[in-house]
């Protein structure tokens, strides 16, 4: 079959909502732009733990402590997970590590941003977990088999991450006056970060027409971030608080939120390696890596043994 056909066809199933397996034919740019996505997806989880677990040894109570180390643990779960989907694209996980830690492959923007008070991890929660999942709920359905499977047990989790996000803020809501003001602080400084996340506008977004006709993504940017903002500015209210843009306002005829300029220059400082924290970031992870090869040599050591066992067996 010729290769026209063979994308007709590959077109044809991803408009009858059919998924698309490891081993079905895909085009190439499908496999290289899942395998990016899906990669730079795990790679957001992994580093996402640094800045929560910066707070686990000072969470405030024995029952806040628990739900942190409970909330981080999933996040390598998530990491797990996604290096599986990404590993059936047929690259090795050795190949995406060596990637993050060269800094070729991305991850999320947002991870570059320090988590300086206890207020963050509520603001953490409830906005970078909101805006998370506001992505990934819409990605349960996305073409590529393993990574829609993956996702649809990665959102049960997010949204209880969500959940406990807002209660913690809740809570430093209703607290002392320096509590608010911490709330309050911590949504300021979270905010604008938060809905970069989104990536750049659609007119700028260089991937997202051909994985919108692939189905990879069944929202563009734009869309989910407005999506976002309108949950948010709702959920705001119920705090007490605000959200530190002047021109956000309910804009009736287009049923939507209205809101400010996003400040492009900062995002893409931070996509190219010169956030707040990237390089603690990656010296954190490549720290890690080095660390940990002993375990990794020992569980290689262990399999070969079996191996020989079972052979000689
Ligand atoms: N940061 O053409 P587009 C979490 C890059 S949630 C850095 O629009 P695309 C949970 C983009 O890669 C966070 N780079 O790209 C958690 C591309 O460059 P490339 C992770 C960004 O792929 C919570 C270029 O800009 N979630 O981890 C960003 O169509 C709490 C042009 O952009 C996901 O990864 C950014 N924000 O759309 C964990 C969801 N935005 O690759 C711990 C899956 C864009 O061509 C604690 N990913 N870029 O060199 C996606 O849905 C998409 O990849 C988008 C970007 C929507 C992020």
């Amino acid at each position: 079959m010729g290769m026209q056909n063979l994308e007709e066809l590959f077109q044809q199933k991803i408009d009858k909502e059919v998924k698309i397996e490891p081993k079905d034919w895909m085009p190439e740019a499908y496999r290289k732009t899942n395998l990016r996505q899906i990669s730079q997806h795990a790679h957001s989880e992994i580093v996402g733990m640094l800045p929560e677990g910066n707070w686990i040894s000072r969470a405030p109570s024995l029952k806040r402590k628990a739900i942190l180390i409970a909330k981080v643990q999933d996040e390598a779960g998530h990491g797990l997970y996604l290096y599986a989907a990404a590993e059936t694209l047929g690259q090795s996980r050795e190949q995406m590590i060596n990637d993050l830690h060269s800094g070729k492959a991305k991850y999320s923007s947002i991870f570059n941003y320090p988590t300086l008070t206890w207020a963050d991890m509520g603001a953490v929660g409830w906005l970078v977990d909101g805006a998370a999942i506001m992505n990934q709920v819409m990605l349960t359905r996305t073409s590529y088999g393993p990574y829609a499977r993956a996702m649809v047990r990665i959102c049960k989790e997010e949204s209880f991450h969500q959940r406990q996000g807002f209660e913690t803020l809740l809570v430093l809501s209703k607290g002392s006056k320096e509590q608010r003001a911490m709330c309050q602080d911590a949504i300021n400084r979270w905010w604008w970060p938060a809905l970069m996340m989104f990536g750049p506008r659609d007119s700028e977004s260089t991937n997202s027409d051909m994985s919108m006709k692939w189905k990879i993504k069944r929202k563009t940017n734009d869309e989910l971030r407005q999506q976002f903002v309108d949950m948010i500015a709702e959920q705001v209210k119920l705090l007490g608080m605000t959200l530190p843009d002047p021109d956000l306002r309910w804009n009736e005829s287009r049923n939507h939120y209205d809101f400010g300029e996003i400040n492009w220059d900062e995002f893409w400082q931070v996509v190219k390696g010169n956030g707040p924290c990237n390089k603690q970031r990656l010296d954190a992870r490549r720290k890690a890596w080095e660390e940990g090869a002993w375990v990794r040599e020992a569980a290689q050591a262990h399999a070969n043994k079996q191996r020989t066992r079972k052979k000689a067996a």
